[in-house]
Protein backbone atom coordinates (compact mmCIF):
# COMPACT_ATOMS: atom_id res chain seq x y z
CA UNK A 1 0.00 0.00 0.00
CA UNK A 2 2.60 2.33 1.08
CA UNK A 3 4.79 2.15 -2.27
CA UNK A 4 1.34 2.08 -4.60
CA UNK A 5 0.48 5.73 -2.66
CA UNK A 6 4.18 6.97 -3.28
CA UNK A 7 3.82 5.49 -6.90
CA UNK A 8 0.12 7.49 -7.31
CA UNK A 9 1.41 11.08 -5.97
CA UNK A 10 4.84 10.70 -8.21
CA UNK A 11 2.90 9.81 -11.49
CA UNK A 12 0.68 13.00 -10.55
CA UNK A 13 3.82 15.29 -9.87
CA UNK A 14 4.88 13.95 -13.41
CA UNK A 15 1.68 15.02 -14.70
CA UNK A 16 1.39 18.39 -13.58
CA UNK A 17 5.20 19.02 -14.22
CA UNK A 18 4.51 17.85 -18.01
CA UNK A 19 1.30 20.65 -18.01
CA UNK A 20 3.66 22.80 -16.72
CA UNK A 21 5.89 22.71 -19.60
CA UNK A 22 3.66 22.54 -22.18
CA UNK A 23 2.17 25.64 -20.63
CA UNK A 24 5.51 26.82 -20.39
CA UNK A 25 6.01 26.21 -24.47
CA UNK A 26 3.11 27.74 -24.78
CA UNK A 27 3.89 31.26 -23.19
CA UNK A 28 7.28 31.27 -24.76
CA UNK A 29 5.87 30.16 -27.75
CA UNK A 30 3.19 33.04 -27.57
CA UNK A 31 5.95 35.77 -26.51
CA UNK A 32 8.53 34.39 -29.29
CA UNK A 33 5.71 35.02 -32.09
CA UNK A 34 4.62 38.51 -30.83
CA UNK A 35 8.35 39.43 -30.73
CA UNK A 36 8.76 37.84 -34.00
CA UNK A 37 5.68 40.18 -35.03
CA UNK A 38 6.52 43.59 -33.74
CA UNK A 39 10.69 42.73 -35.28
CA UNK A 40 8.94 42.55 -38.63
CA UNK A 41 9.68 45.87 -40.86
CA UNK A 42 7.47 48.16 -40.37
CA UNK A 43 7.68 49.60 -43.82
CA UNK A 44 9.22 47.94 -47.01
CA UNK A 45 13.40 47.77 -46.77
CA UNK A 46 15.41 51.11 -48.44
CA UNK A 47 18.05 49.94 -51.13
CA UNK A 48 21.23 51.85 -51.17
CA UNK A 49 21.67 52.89 -54.99
CA UNK A 50 24.92 51.10 -56.18
CA UNK A 51 26.67 53.58 -58.26
CA UNK A 52 29.13 52.47 -61.28
CA UNK A 53 31.81 54.58 -59.83
CA UNK A 54 34.63 54.10 -57.94
CA UNK A 55 36.95 56.07 -55.36
CA UNK A 56 40.36 55.36 -53.82
CA UNK A 57 40.03 56.36 -49.58
CA UNK A 58 43.75 55.14 -47.86
CA UNK A 59 44.82 53.91 -50.52
CA UNK A 60 42.14 51.43 -51.32
CA UNK A 61 39.40 51.42 -53.78
CA UNK A 62 35.81 50.87 -53.02
CA UNK A 63 33.15 51.08 -54.83
CA UNK A 64 30.39 53.60 -54.30
CA UNK A 65 26.65 53.67 -53.08
CA UNK A 66 23.84 56.28 -52.08
CA UNK A 67 20.93 56.46 -50.04
CA UNK A 68 18.62 59.18 -49.36
CA UNK A 69 16.07 59.29 -46.03
CA UNK A 70 14.19 61.99 -44.09
CA UNK A 71 13.47 63.19 -40.94
CA UNK A 72 10.42 65.11 -40.13
CA UNK A 73 8.67 66.26 -37.13
CA UNK A 74 5.31 64.79 -37.94
CA UNK A 75 3.28 62.78 -40.53
CA UNK A 76 1.83 66.19 -42.38
CA UNK A 77 5.53 67.09 -42.97
CA UNK A 78 6.52 63.32 -43.82
CA UNK A 79 3.92 63.86 -46.37
CA UNK A 80 5.08 66.73 -47.94
CA UNK A 81 8.04 64.85 -48.81
CA UNK A 82 5.78 61.92 -50.29
CA UNK A 83 6.42 59.84 -47.38
CA UNK A 84 2.87 58.37 -45.86
CA UNK A 85 4.04 54.75 -44.27
CA UNK A 86 3.88 55.51 -41.15
CA UNK A 87 0.48 55.18 -39.09
CA UNK A 88 1.18 57.92 -35.76
CA UNK A 89 1.88 61.31 -35.87
CA UNK A 90 4.78 60.78 -34.31
CA UNK A 91 8.43 62.37 -35.12
CA UNK A 92 9.89 59.40 -37.95
CA UNK A 93 12.13 58.56 -40.27
CA UNK A 94 11.69 58.03 -43.82
CA UNK A 95 10.81 56.47 -46.38
CA UNK A 96 11.67 53.40 -44.29
CA UNK A 97 13.59 52.72 -40.92
CA UNK A 98 15.34 49.39 -42.33
CA UNK A 99 18.32 50.04 -44.91
CA UNK A 100 19.74 47.66 -47.06
CA UNK A 101 23.53 48.38 -48.07
CA UNK A 102 26.24 46.40 -50.14
CA UNK A 103 29.44 45.59 -48.62
CA UNK A 104 32.58 46.69 -48.95
CA UNK A 105 31.33 50.07 -50.17
CA UNK A 106 31.53 53.82 -49.60
CA UNK A 107 28.23 54.57 -48.90
CA UNK A 108 26.90 58.20 -49.37
CA UNK A 109 23.85 58.94 -46.87
CA UNK A 110 22.14 62.03 -47.50
CA UNK A 111 19.12 63.04 -45.13
CA UNK A 112 16.75 65.92 -45.18
CA UNK A 113 16.37 66.92 -41.77
CA UNK A 114 13.22 68.97 -40.83
CA UNK A 115 12.79 68.88 -37.53
CA UNK A 116 13.74 71.43 -34.36
CA UNK A 117 15.00 70.44 -30.87
CA UNK A 118 15.90 71.23 -27.50
CA UNK A 119 19.46 69.31 -25.96
CA UNK A 120 20.84 66.23 -25.82
CA UNK A 121 21.28 64.36 -22.86
CA UNK A 122 24.65 63.08 -23.50
CA UNK A 123 27.15 65.95 -25.36
CA UNK A 124 28.87 62.51 -27.33
CA UNK A 125 26.08 62.49 -29.42
CA UNK A 126 26.70 65.93 -30.66
CA UNK A 127 29.98 64.72 -32.23
CA UNK A 128 30.61 63.03 -35.65
CA UNK A 129 31.86 59.86 -35.40
CA UNK A 130 33.05 57.06 -38.37
CA UNK A 131 32.66 58.80 -41.41
CA UNK A 132 35.05 59.16 -43.75
CA UNK A 133 36.81 62.63 -43.02
CA UNK A 134 35.46 62.68 -39.96
CA UNK A 135 32.55 65.15 -41.15
CA UNK A 136 29.38 65.65 -42.31
CA UNK A 137 28.04 68.28 -44.78
CA UNK A 138 25.28 70.43 -43.77
CA UNK A 139 24.31 72.99 -46.47
CA UNK A 140 27.42 72.83 -48.19
CA UNK A 141 29.62 73.48 -45.35
CA UNK A 142 31.92 70.72 -43.62
CA UNK A 143 31.58 70.62 -39.67
CA UNK A 144 32.62 67.41 -37.16
CA UNK A 145 30.02 68.32 -33.98
CA UNK A 146 26.82 70.02 -33.80
CA UNK A 147 26.70 71.91 -30.64
CA UNK A 148 24.21 69.96 -27.88
CA UNK A 149 21.49 72.13 -27.95
CA UNK A 150 21.54 72.95 -31.60
CA UNK A 151 20.25 69.02 -32.33
CA UNK A 152 17.05 67.84 -33.53
CA UNK A 153 17.87 64.36 -34.15
CA UNK A 154 20.95 62.07 -34.48
CA UNK A 155 21.72 59.14 -37.01
CA UNK A 156 23.43 56.81 -34.73
CA UNK A 157 24.56 52.90 -36.10
CA UNK A 158 25.84 51.04 -34.60
CA UNK A 159 26.61 46.61 -34.23
CA UNK A 160 25.11 44.34 -31.87
CA UNK A 161 27.87 42.59 -29.54
CA UNK A 162 29.33 39.88 -31.95
CA UNK A 163 32.18 38.29 -33.19
CA UNK A 164 31.21 36.99 -36.36
CA UNK A 165 30.83 40.54 -38.31
CA UNK A 166 33.06 43.67 -38.50
CA UNK A 167 32.26 46.46 -36.36
CA UNK A 168 30.68 49.51 -37.73
CA UNK A 169 29.93 52.78 -35.61
CA UNK A 170 28.59 56.01 -37.34
CA UNK A 171 27.36 59.00 -34.65
CA UNK A 172 25.50 61.46 -37.38
CA UNK A 173 24.16 64.92 -35.35
CA UNK A 174 21.64 66.28 -37.40
CA UNK A 175 21.41 70.04 -36.70
CA UNK A 176 17.85 71.70 -35.78
CA UNK A 177 15.75 73.70 -37.77
CA UNK A 178 15.12 77.25 -35.57
CA UNK A 179 11.60 78.05 -34.34
CA UNK A 180 10.17 81.68 -33.88
CA UNK A 181 6.58 81.99 -32.58
CA UNK A 182 4.88 80.93 -35.33
CA UNK A 183 6.76 77.44 -36.05
CA UNK A 184 9.67 76.86 -38.25
CA UNK A 185 11.94 79.22 -39.54
CA UNK A 186 12.82 79.38 -43.10
CA UNK A 187 16.72 77.81 -43.56
CA UNK A 188 19.11 78.89 -46.10
CA UNK A 189 18.69 75.13 -47.65
CA UNK A 190 17.29 75.06 -51.13
CA UNK A 191 17.67 71.46 -51.33
CA UNK A 192 14.92 71.38 -49.05
CA UNK A 193 12.88 74.18 -50.08
CA UNK A 194 14.33 76.21 -47.12
CA UNK A 195 12.38 73.84 -44.58
CA UNK A 196 15.42 72.16 -43.10
CA UNK A 197 18.96 71.10 -43.76
CA UNK A 198 20.64 68.91 -45.98
CA UNK A 199 23.05 66.65 -44.23
CA UNK A 200 25.56 64.61 -46.34
CA UNK A 201 28.25 62.12 -45.37
CA UNK A 202 29.96 59.13 -46.06
CA UNK A 203 31.13 55.79 -44.57
CA UNK A 204 32.80 52.59 -45.51
CA UNK A 205 30.96 49.29 -44.91
CA UNK A 206 32.68 45.68 -44.09
CA UNK A 207 31.92 42.62 -44.63
CA UNK A 208 27.82 41.50 -44.27
CA UNK A 209 25.90 41.84 -41.30
CA UNK A 210 23.04 43.19 -39.04
CA UNK A 211 23.39 46.17 -37.29
CA UNK A 212 20.86 48.76 -35.85
CA UNK A 213 20.53 52.42 -35.83
CA UNK A 214 18.57 54.69 -33.29
CA UNK A 215 18.02 58.42 -32.34
CA UNK A 216 20.42 59.32 -29.19
CA UNK A 217 18.32 62.41 -28.75
CA UNK A 218 15.23 61.69 -26.49
CA UNK A 219 12.65 62.92 -28.70
CA UNK A 220 9.79 60.81 -27.72
CA UNK A 221 6.76 62.21 -25.18
CA UNK A 222 6.93 63.18 -21.67
CA UNK A 223 7.45 59.26 -20.70
CA UNK A 224 10.41 57.75 -19.48
CA UNK A 225 12.22 60.65 -19.79
CA UNK A 226 11.44 61.65 -23.46
CA UNK A 227 12.26 58.15 -24.48
CA UNK A 228 8.21 57.32 -24.30
CA UNK A 229 6.04 57.17 -28.09
CA UNK A 230 8.20 57.90 -31.04
CA UNK A 231 11.76 56.58 -28.92
CA UNK A 232 10.07 53.47 -27.68
CA UNK A 233 8.14 52.67 -31.08
CA UNK A 234 9.72 50.23 -33.60
CA UNK A 235 9.67 52.59 -36.99
CA UNK A 236 10.14 55.94 -35.86
CA UNK A 237 13.43 56.84 -34.20
CA UNK A 238 15.09 53.36 -35.05
CA UNK A 239 15.76 50.89 -37.51
CA UNK A 240 18.08 47.83 -38.96
CA UNK A 241 21.16 47.85 -41.18
CA UNK A 242 21.52 44.91 -43.48
CA UNK A 243 24.94 44.97 -45.32
CA UNK A 244 25.29 42.25 -47.49
CU1 LIG B 1 14.93 61.51 -32.62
Amino acid sequence: MESAKVETSSSKRLISALVFVVLGVAVVGTVGFTLHALSADPQAPLHATKSSETIVVDGKTYPKASVTMGVYADSAQAAEDGYTLNKKDYVQYGPSTHLILPAHTYVTMTIHAYDGGEELNNPYFGKVVGTVGGTINVDGVDINAVAPDKVQHTWTLHGIPSTSQDPLFVNVPLPHVDEGEDGFLPTNDPGTHNKGHTVVFSFITGGAGEYVWNCEYPCGDGSYAKFGAAMSAYGYMSGKVTVK
